[in-house]
């Protein structure tokens, strides 16, 4: 089994793993991660960037394309999401697309340069009748020589399993913020369901794509429970999607202020420093973003972006415009 570290919150704990010593091993302690974002802004970007430069070439941004593959009408009510059926965001529901027309997906992200290929479904877990179907999706993109990476909801360890035998690179699930803010903004599951799902991913052999979103109201002290329980997994996700809450009209988070963009690259240094080995992933917010405040990401320590003209249901920054962010900036991506 493996085991994750927790921070404050008793019922959080893993279960049969919530020794002293393993508190005791707490790599990050939420303070540390406080006291990184309190930090002056250059400060912290510099360590960031020394960081990142012990493990990775500065200059190379990975690129993953993503693609609905089952949209709209989902049973759980986050807050955040326009494909919530608990929310009135005008999105039609759809089914499990075909797998020729995944396929055709995959193959024009390849075209256009991405090298893993996400398939999300609206689901809040992955029923069994359905789980032949996707596997023959993470087949398909693994025969075009891409990653595969799917985000499913949740999964038993028997489906985890499957889904690695089918081939799957990545499993994306989020913890999306701390677990003393996720009552405000998920009520349809617990913060311990998530946990369980990530251990069922990792106890498969599949790599782990975890973050969350900010701007969606938490504190600076929530910013940091978060980011502090992605770092004190252990191991850390390979995968931590840092997303700027996208706000959808007609979801709860419609009017939520947005984040301060400086507060919004220090959450991505902070991830940077906690998870130095991590692909850390500017992910939804980048078209509500400047090119200034892109490279600003880059230099915290982003080295991985959603690329194409689409996220799941909400835009994203056109293709052209990426390459030419990535020419003025001499970013080069890489696999
Ligand atoms: N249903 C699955 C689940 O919740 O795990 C997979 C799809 S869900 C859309 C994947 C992730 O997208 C969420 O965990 C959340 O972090 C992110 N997301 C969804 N809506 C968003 C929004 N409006 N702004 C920013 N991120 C969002
Ligand atoms: C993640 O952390 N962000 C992506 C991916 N994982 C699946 C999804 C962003 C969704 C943004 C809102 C939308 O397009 O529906
Ligand atoms: Fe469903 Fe995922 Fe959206 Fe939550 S984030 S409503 S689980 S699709």
């Amino acid at each position: 089994m493996s085991t994750v570290s927790v921070i404050p919150v008793d019922a959080l704990r893993p279960r049969g793993a919530a020794t002293e010593a393993a508190q005791a091993a707490t790599r990050w302690p939420l303070e540390r991660v406080e006291a990184l974002y309190e930090l002056p802004f250059l400060d912290l970007l510099y360590q960031a960037q020394q960081v990142h430069r012990a493990h990775f070439d500065a200059n190379q941004v990975q690129l993953s394309t993503l693609l609905s593959i089952k949209t709209g009408g989902c049973a759980e009510d986050c807050g955040y999401c326009s494909q919530s059926a608990h929310h009135d965001t005008g999105l039609a529901a759809g089914k499990l697309m075909a797998l020729d027309e995944v396929v055709e997906a995959a193959r024009a992200a390849r075209e256009q340069g991405a090298t893993r290929f996400c398939m999300g479904a609206a689901w809040r877990s992955l029923k069994d009748r359905d789980l032949e179907r996707v596997a023959a999706m993470i087949g398909a993109v693994k025969d075009l020589g891409m990653e595969s990476c799917v985000t499913l909801g949740m999964l038993s360890a028997e489906q985890a399993q499957a889904l690695k035998d089918a081939g799957l690179d990545y499993y994306n699930h989020n913890l999306d913020t701390s677990p003393e803010y996720y009552g405000s903004i998920v009520s349809t599951r617990t913060y311990q369901d998530r946990l369980d799902t990530l251990a069922h991913v990792r106890d498969a052999g599949i790599h782990v794509c975890c973050g969350g979103i900010v701007g969606m109201g938490e504190s600076r002290r929530q910013r940091a429970g978060l980011v502090a329980q992605l770092a004190n997994l252990d191991p850390y996700p390979e995968s931590v999607p840092i997303n700027n809450l996208v706000a959808v009209e007609g979801t709860p988070l419609e009017h939520a202020r947005p984040i301060d963009p400086f507060e919004f690259v220090r959450t991505v240094a902070v991830a940077r420093i906690t998870m130095p080995k991590a692909m850390v992933r500017l992910s939804a917010g980048r078209q509500q973003m400047d090119d200034a405040l892109q490279a600003l990401c880059f230099a915290a320590g982003a080295n991985s972006i959603f690329y194409g003209d689409t996220l799941l249901t909400t835009g994203n920054p056109q293709v052209q415009r990426d390459r030419e962010l990535f020419e003025r900036l001499g970013l080069r991506a890489c696999g």
